[in-house]
């Protein structure tokens, strides 16, 4: 069973805790609940940290005393509708194997048992510091990393400890893997990430790009596909599988994996050939138009067919209803960037709006704006409070430079894919991680034993996790969504903040552990007292509130200053940093043919490259990762069993040909192979996936671990996985 590592390795842990600090259970934490059953309850605000930590759906609860006992939408927030994850979080909260003490090891590295006992806040603070010091001091400040998981919430402070610590190898599970992928190829077009948008009522067409928010957007996303479609928007929907929003779609476009850069040609062609495309706003606003319209001769709607596997006739047709337009689109995708052509893939998509003028026009996708100096809190929250100069002056020094030059040279966050590597070059000595699992990677156990052969490693979560945590020195609680002040949630002008309880056993925020470990190792005025709050107020201030003043306008979100949504914003000179018009990019125009790829000869336009294929040995892709509903990576399952109830074991979408093909029914065990591995779930027989393709989530551990089966080899421009693209046989479980 999954959760069996960490409820077995929870037993270990709490053998070696004394009797006397035993951490109180969920049973008990009701208990008190119960006993105070006549104590009014009182109304709590917080966000969800279920998904991934980015729409920040509000959540309204009811508490008596400091126990919460219900939880529902929190109606006159933004993104106001729960899904299950956020109904779950309760249970995660209650869940008798939080982490609620900082422990320590006591066995050395690489025992079966790391024997971790509990240790005081100040002991390990103590620790932390005095090991950081010593490293800094012996190999520099850039030899230790800094590292946030999936948790976007605690980055800007951990960001900023990075900062005044003095070390620019920062990562996140962005740098890792995940959407940057595709805003690397954003940033490459436009100078700026732009991922599209929704409809708005002067749209006419849709283009979404291999993107199911049906499913990985629960607040609303497919309300408002649905409702375009019924006001007469015409859909194009990009994906490998038949999803529900694919099943909204006038036409559904669905390529072999990892083709999107020659089915993206193909449209483009048709539309360059008969004349559909904007050409004033290309001749005024496009760099490279000639050049990549002359690569995409080649991609008529036959050829294009053959290398993609879709008809011809759905080429042709997909161009002629996008360009009714205005048109929109949603990227907002993870899945094309992981695949070795993965950037290269995205960057075509985007090539097809700009081509026909689609870009921050009334009915098309308008850029982002926000509050001054606001670059989102899985970025840093404002470019001051982590200092982005400074990121971006030591960008040269970092070690992914040879790697990934592109990533290197556009990028503030460190890629550390190569980490292992440069465990054993010697050049990373320490690691400080805030919500890490190695799980992340592929070949995670090469990862896991890089962070054992460190000097120093410690990290701070909700859960003790053996697979990511057990060869840690010191592994600190971390508290909960309900229990913290930081970050805010930011929606354009509007913010939310939050009313929390007070955290379970010791557990303490992700900000609070960055600001006490900060004051320790660097100056203590740089980490506001160790306040989340004051440290909020410090951006809230600029934008014209406090987080008190907020507070008191709850259950009301907050009004702030900020730049004015506008279309058209390139031609007045508001995308560039010296307010002149056009785009932020090495050209001042739109790139199809990139300047920043050219610079490090890693090509111009976003070409086609043919991903790996299926082998007579291994004749099945399987897109490793795609999102089920009710369900996050690999932690939601264990942390809230109430979702395992709805998925108990690893389930892998199969073709009803490509099943009966091996004798697999519905429901039987099956085991996955190729060369790197095997990883063994049930077979669930659906047409959701074409013939030759298997999709599945990622995220299951044990024996059901699916990341054993991806290679390390990794897309030249961002340095991501191809978790996507891999190859294996299935066959019935014995
Ligand atoms: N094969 C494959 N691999 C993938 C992907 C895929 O699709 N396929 N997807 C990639 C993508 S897009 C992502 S986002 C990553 C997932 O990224 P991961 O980092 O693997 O994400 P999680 O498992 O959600 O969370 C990591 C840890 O953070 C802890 N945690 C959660 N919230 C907090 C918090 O607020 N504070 C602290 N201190 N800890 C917290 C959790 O308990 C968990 O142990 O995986 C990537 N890897
Ligand atoms: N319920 C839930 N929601 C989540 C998460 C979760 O774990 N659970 N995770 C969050 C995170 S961290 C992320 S990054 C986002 C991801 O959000 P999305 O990217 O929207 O989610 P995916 O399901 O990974 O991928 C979208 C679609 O891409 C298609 N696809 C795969 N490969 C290709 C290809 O080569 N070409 C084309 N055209 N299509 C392809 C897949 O079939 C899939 O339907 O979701 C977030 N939301
Ligand atoms: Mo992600």
């Amino acid at each position: 069973m999954t959760n069996l590592n960490v409820t077995l390795s929870r037993r270990g842990l709490f053998k070696t805790i004394p009797i006397a600090a035993a951490v109180p259970s969920a049973a008990s934490m009701f208990i008190t609940g119960a006993a105070k059953a006549q104590e009014a309850e009182e109304t709590g605000f917080t966000i969800c940290d279920n998904c991934n930590q980015m729409p920040m759906c509000g959540i309204k609860f009811q508490k008596q005393g400091n126990t919460i006992v219900s939880v529902g939408n929190w109606k006159e927030h933004q993104q106001k509708l729960l899904c299950n994850k956020a109904l779950a979080t309760l249970q995660r909260l209650y869940n008798p194997n939080r982490l609620l003490y900082p422990m320590k090891r006591t066995n050395p590295k690489g025992s079966d048992d790391p024997g971790f006992v509990r240790c005081s806040w100040e002991e390990a603070l103590g620790m932390i510091a005095a090991n950081l010091k010593a490293i800094r001091e012996k190999y520099g400040p850039e030899s230790v990393l800094f590292f946030c998981g999936d948790p976007k919430e605690p980055r800007p402070a951990v960001m900023r400890l990075a900062r005044h610590f003095g070390s620019w190898h920062y990562a996140t599970e962005s740098s890792v893997a995940c959407r940057k992928g595709s805003m690397l190829a954003e940033e490459l077009t436009f100078g700026v990430e732009y991922s599209g948008g929704g409809c708005g009522l002067k749209t006419k067409s849709y283009l979404v790009i291999a993107t199911n928010g049906a499913w990985s957007k629960p607040h609303g996303w497919l309300n408002g596909v649905r409702a375009a479609k019924k006001r007469g928007v015409k859909i194009v929907v990009v994906d490998v599988r038949r999803t529900k929003t694919a099943e909204l779609a006038d036409v559904h476009l669905q390529p072999r994996q990892g083709t999107d850069a020659a089915l993206a040609a193909g449209v483009c062609r048709v539309l360059f050939e008969e004349g559909l495309y904007n050409k004033e706003f290309c001749d005024k606003w496009v760099h490279g138009v000639e050049e990549y319209r002359n690569y995409c001769k080649q991609f008529t709607p036959e050829k294009t067919e053959e290398l993609t596997g879709v008809p011809a006739n759905l080429v042709v047709e997909a161009a002629h209803i996008y360009a009714q337009g205005p048109g929109s689109f949603a990227l907002t995708s993870q899945s094309l960037s992981h695949s070795t052509n993965g950037v290269n893939n995205t960057r075509a998509w985007l090539c097809v709006p700009v081509i026909l003028g689609y870009v921050d026009i009334p009915g098309g996708a308008l850029f982002g704006v926000g509050p001054e100096g606001y670059i989102c809190h899985d970025n840093g929250l404002t470019k001051e409070f982590v200092d982005y100069k400074w990121f971006q002056s030591h960008k040269k020094d970092r070690l992914d430079k040879d790697f990934v030059p592109v990533w290197n040279y556009t990028q503030v966050q460190f890629n550390p894919n190569k980490l292992p590597e440069w465990v054993k070059e010697g050049k990373l000595k320490a690691f400080c991680g805030f919500g890490f699992n190695v799980m992340i990677w592929p070949q995670p156990d090469v990862y896991a034993e890089a962070i054992k052969n460190m000097d120093f490693a410690f990290a701070t979560d909700y859960f003790y996790r053996d697979i990511s945590h057990k060869n840690l020195d010191l592994i600190l609680p971390a508290a909960m969504n309900y229990e913290r002040y930081a970050p805010f949630a930011t929606f354009g002008n509007k913010v939310a903040v939050r009313k929390p309880v007070k955290p379970l056993g010791e557990a303490k925020e992700d900000w609070w552990i960055a600001f006490q470990i900060g004051a320790l190792v660097a100056d203590p005025k740089d980490f506001f007292d160790g306040d989340p709050v004051k440290a909020c107020d410090s951006v809230l201030q600029k934008w014209g509130t406090t987080y008190a003043e907020a507070q008191k306008n709850l259950p009301n979100m907050t009004v702030v200053k900020a730049q004015k949504q506008e279309p058209l914003k390139y031609e007045k000179g508001l995308l560039r940093h010296d307010g002149q018009p056009g785009f932020e990019t090495p050209s001042g125009k739109i790139e199809l043919v990139s300047e920043i790829t050219k610079k490090f000869n890693l090509g111009t336009y976003p070409e086609y490259q043919q991903p790996m294929q299926p082998t007579a040995q291994y004749p099945l892709k399987v897109i490793n990762g795609t999102r089920a509903p009710y369900i996050t990576h690999s932690k939601v399952r264990s942390d809230s069993p109430y979702s395992l109830e709805i998925e108990p074991m690893s389930t892998i979408d199969i073709n009803p040909k490509d099943a009966a093909a091996r004798g697999i029914k519905e429901g039987d065990k099956i085991v996955l192979k190729n060369q790197n591995g095997e990883c063994h779930g049930k077979a669930r027989v659906s047409i959701i996936v074409p013939p030759g393709l298997v999709g599945m989530q990622y995220g299951w551990r044990g024996n059901q671990n699916s990341q054993v089966l991806i290679p390390r080899t990794f897309d030249k421009l961002s340095g991501y996985a191809p978790y996507f693209e891999t190859c294996v046989e299935i066959t019935k479980e014995a």
